[in-house]
């Protein structure tokens, strides 16, 4: 495959303002006839070939102006057309394409009987012959038709317009969508699916009507997605001032989807698993998923839709300020600190693992293979922390009037990353030259600080250092501008006031743009405690010079819990890893046992959120020890560090945690607030700790018979699972489990993922064994992703085995998986992405295994990209 490249963009040659589709659904020969005004863009210098994508598609027959065309040369992957009119046109294209022989998910296909189309990046060009690039925007008219049985709801994008019968059973529909597009928001769904509605009064008055569409029979579990759009329907006029703009706004949950969710065009399509939602099959985890991505897809309608990308290099313009709208949203539907605490362990799991090893790229990246191999954790994830340093920088106010500005000024334009900051140096009057380095340098910025206290002057000197290390195809990189939000406590736990120092100081952030900066506090009395990067103000590692005791402070006394948090996991870090280092995990640190008291102390804290507290409780994961490890990392002697310090904690507090226990367990009936939430959070942190030193697991036992709601069913399990896969108890809950969900794949993913996950050199041997349970379906991506992708993500002592089963076990899956769904292929060819940091006889094994999978033949190229850059 050839490398595109972002200085390569041109504008298209032709547009196509608009579009009439029509679909004869069939399940191997649906015919989609196309008719485009096809005119050329006015600024290109004037050609005369057309050259349009495709793939895989058979053109059935094609007329121009009405007329059959000679001169037409199709290759696999284009239409072209030598001689056509400099005025505008008419084309004609009818192709021919097989929806249930397309297991790539990507154009028309069929899930479980149901058409549905996925257009994103590149799945138009599977439908027919077009420019199917984002700065094409065109208004579609789509025409459907089939057979009333097999699919009596036929939907597409925009409004509905006629529908009625048509001879032999069959039956139409048509759609009108006014609002330009590109044709990677176009969608169509034909399906025997029923929908579940509801309505919404816009603050223009504009009445739409909601509709949530499921496969027949899961009709009762469509309510949570309903309210959840509704309340972000509302959040987005009430924040952003943003208003929807059809009168229908429907959602399809689907059960094959390669992604989370589509924003498509007034018909979103979803994974089914984060729509439906009841409290006997749902986890307090999927309520609040739904709720984000419901959200995250509704907000795309103004940051992707309204306003589209120019090129998908430009996909964080999107993507990343998306991500920040439903973080916002989350955050004012729920804790906002304890949302902040889920996002920023996200981001250090996911994105920063990506960020330091060999599949670094920017925010927004200058060259591709293939651009599915894009919708990464650093576009989204590091792409949402700029936009929320953006408004660090400018403050709420300016950034409020710069999106205003935005949406302003670009309604209805494919736009960039420039454009975008535009609107901000704007509404700021400042330049963001240096800030924009956030978009285009990759690498996980290192801060580090020295403190100096000067008792006689009263004065605190901070001198910070920062660098960003060296990436793939990126070695000199430019100093950030990096907002480090601060505090300076007092023993007593009140803030020193801080006086602004003009650009470097000011409404308590450090701004450091220089690599090196001194920054001097006068008038402090007394020795302060330092607070640094509160709230996570920057997606950076910081390294600070600072007591063991003013760390205990900090996580006893910052009065923001986010940062709260941030101290007390910054301690058990390095804990950990101190057992790590010094007795491969055995033994505790001394230091241990100050920080072992404390969770004792926050547990039992009546005043704190449970969310909160269970949040604290929880330790940090395996895969972000592994990676604050450094090299040479292995993967088991983590596992058991991580594990001593937690026994160690359990049966310090043994007794309290039980009582605390026994008090939270609630004969209440279930709902999925915020604050129910929380307080079944705790219990099951709590039921964890309380089960390592248990014998038989007889409470986590009576909670799964006690449970009436899948959170704590599955929650008792996954306990059972994890801490005592072989017990007795373990074997009757889980086949108990089967026995009342085995029909819910979706629930059977939960247990596919507690297998995957057990700890231990027996992973690979229970993952193959778990291959073979009826419910793991290798061309579902759910399946595949609930089974391979957490035991290959989330267990790093299961699939990190040193004689390499592990990678051979996931190469296998690849190999299946990447013929008939190159995306799933290569998603999962990530996991191998951090191979170079662990010690030797692992790095061997890995770079083993991937070699093997680089000379298989015919693996497709998203996944040969991924290999090939992870190698390289
Ligand atoms: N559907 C994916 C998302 O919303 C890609 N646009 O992030
Ligand atoms: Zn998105």
């Amino acid at each position: 495959g050839t490398t595109i490249n972002l200085s390569d963009y041109a504008p298209p040659s032709y547009l196509v303002p608009s579009v009439a589709l029509t679909f004869r659904l069939h399940p191997n020969r649906t015919i989609v006839k196309a008719v485009l005004d096809v005119r050329r863009h006015p600024d290109t210098a004037p050609g005369d070939e057309l050259v349009f994508d495709g793939d895989g598609i058979e053109l059935v027959s094609l007329r121009l102006n009405g007329a059959p065309v000679d001169d037409v040369e199709i290759t696999p992957d284009q239409l072209r057309i030598a001689g056509v009119p400099h005025e505008p046109f008419t084309l004609e294209i009818e192709t021919a394409i097989d929806p249930e022989a397309n297991l790539a998910l990507s154009g028309l296909y069929r899930s479980n009987g149901v058409y549905c189309t996925q257009c994103e990046a590149e799945g138009f060009r599977r439908i027919t012959y077009f420019p199917d690039r984002p700065d094409v925007l065109s208004v579609y008219t789509v025409r459907i038709e089939a057979p009333k049985a097999d699919a009596p709801v036929l939907l597409s994008n925009g409004n509905p317009g006629a529908a009625g019968d048509l001879p032999d059973g069959w039956h139409f529909a048509e759609w009108h969508d006014p609002w330009p597009k590109p044709s990677y928001l176009f969608a169509l769904v034909g399906g025997d699916i029923v929908g579940a509605f509801d309505r919404f009064t816009t603050m223009g008055g504009r009445d739409v009507k909601l509709g949530v569409y499921v496969e027949r029979g899961k009709e009762s579990r469509t309510g949570w997605a309903i309210d959840s759009l509704k309340r972000s329907m509302k959040w987005d006029e009430d924040v952003f001032g943003r208003e929807y703009d059809l009168d229908v706004f429907n959602i399809v949950a689907v059960s094959d989807f390669n992604m989370g969710a589509m924003e498509n065009k007034g018909l979103n399509v979803f994974n089914d698993k984060y729509v439906l939602a009841d409290p006997t099959t749902a986890t307090d985890t999927d309520y609040a998923n739904i709720e984000t991505i419901i959200a995250h897809e509704y907000f795309h309608n103004w940051t992707g839709n309204r306003i589209t990308c120019r090129d998908w290099f430009q996909l964080c313009l999107k993507e990343g300020l998306t991500v920040y709208r439903d973080h916002e949203f989350s955050a004012d539907m729920r804790s906002r600190p304890v949302r902040r605490i889920a996002e920023v362990r996200l981001l250090k799991s996911a994105q920063f693992p990506e960020d330091g090893g060999p599949l670094a790229h920017p925010v927004r990246p200058t060259a591709y293979r293939e651009i599915n191999n894009f919708y990464t954790a650093t576009v989204y994830e590091k792409g949402s922390e700029v936009v929320r340093m953006l408004r660090i920088v400018v403050g709420d106010d300016a950034f409020r009037a710069g999106m205003d500005l935005y949406f302003d000024r670009h309604d209805g334009d494919a736009a960039t990353i420039e454009d975008f900051l535009a609107c901000f140096e704007e509404a700021s009057n400042r330049p963001l030259t240096q800030f924009a380095l956030w978009y285009h340098q990759a690498g996980t910025p290192q801060v580090t600080v020295e403190t100096d206290y000067d008792t006689a002057k009263g004065r605190l000197t901070l001198t910070m250092h920062q660098s960003v290390p060296a990436t793939p195809d990126q070695t000199d990189k430019e100093p950030m501008h990096i907002p480090i939000a601060f505090a300076l406590f007092r023993p007593d736990g009140s803030h020193f006031p801080i006086a602004d120092q003009s650009d470097l100081v000011k409404n308590g952030v450090i701004h450091l743009t220089k690599r090196r900066d001194t920054i001097i506090f006068d008038g402090i009395e007394e020795q302060p405690v330092v607070s640094l990067l509160r709230g996570f103000s920057a997606p950076v590692t910081l390294d600070i010079d600072q007591p063991e005791t003013d760390r205990i402070f900090l996580a006893r006394h910052e009065d923001d819990l986010y940062t709260r948090w941030q101290a007390l996991d910054r301690l058990a870090t390095d804990t950990i890893l101190a057992s790590y280092r010094q007795s491969n995990g055995e033994t505790l640190p001394a230091s241990a046992t100050s920080l072992i008291g404390l969770y004792g102390e926050i547990a039992g804290d009546e005043t704190l959120d449970a969310a909160w507290r269970a949040l604290a409780l929880t330790l940090p994961g395996e895969t972000t020890l592994g990676r604050e490890a450094g090299l040479n990392v292995d993967p088991d002697a983590i596992h058991v560090a991580r594990e001593t310090f937690l026994a160690a904690i359990a049966e310090r507090h043994a007794t309290a945690f039980a009582d605390l226990y026994d008090s939270l367990l609630s004969d209440e009936s279930y709902r999925p607030d915020a604050p129910s939430a929380g307080r079944r959070a705790l219990e099951l942190v709590l039921l964890d700790y309380l089960t390592v030193s248990e014998a038989d697991g007889g409470r986590a036992r009576a909670l799964f018979d006690r449970a009436d709601n899948m959170t704590e069913e599955a929650g008792a399990l996954e306990v059972l699972m994890l801490r005592q896969p072989e017990s007795g108890e373990t074997a009757t809950a889980r086949a108990a489990f089967e026995n009342r969900h085995g029909d819910n794949p979706l629930v059977m993913d939960k247990l596919l993922g507690m297998i995957a996950r057990i700890p231990g050199p027996d992973a690979p041997g229970r993952v193959l064994q778990a291959m073979t349970h009826p419910n793991y379906i290798e061309t579902n991506p759910n399946r595949v992703r609930a089974l391979v992708a957490s035991f290959a993500g989330a267990n790093p002592s299961g699939f990190h085995r040193p004689d390499g089963s592990g990678y051979r076990l996931l190469a296998d899956v690849i190999g299946r998986v990447a013929s008939q769904n190159p995306q799933l292929g290569a998603r999962l060819a990530t996991h191998f992405r951090s191979w170079k940091g662990l010690d030797a006889a692992r790095r061997d094994a890995a770079h083993k295994t991937l070699s093997d999978l680089r000379n298989m033949r015919d693996l497709p190229l998203d996944v040969r990209d991924i290999i090939d850059r992870t190698l390289s």
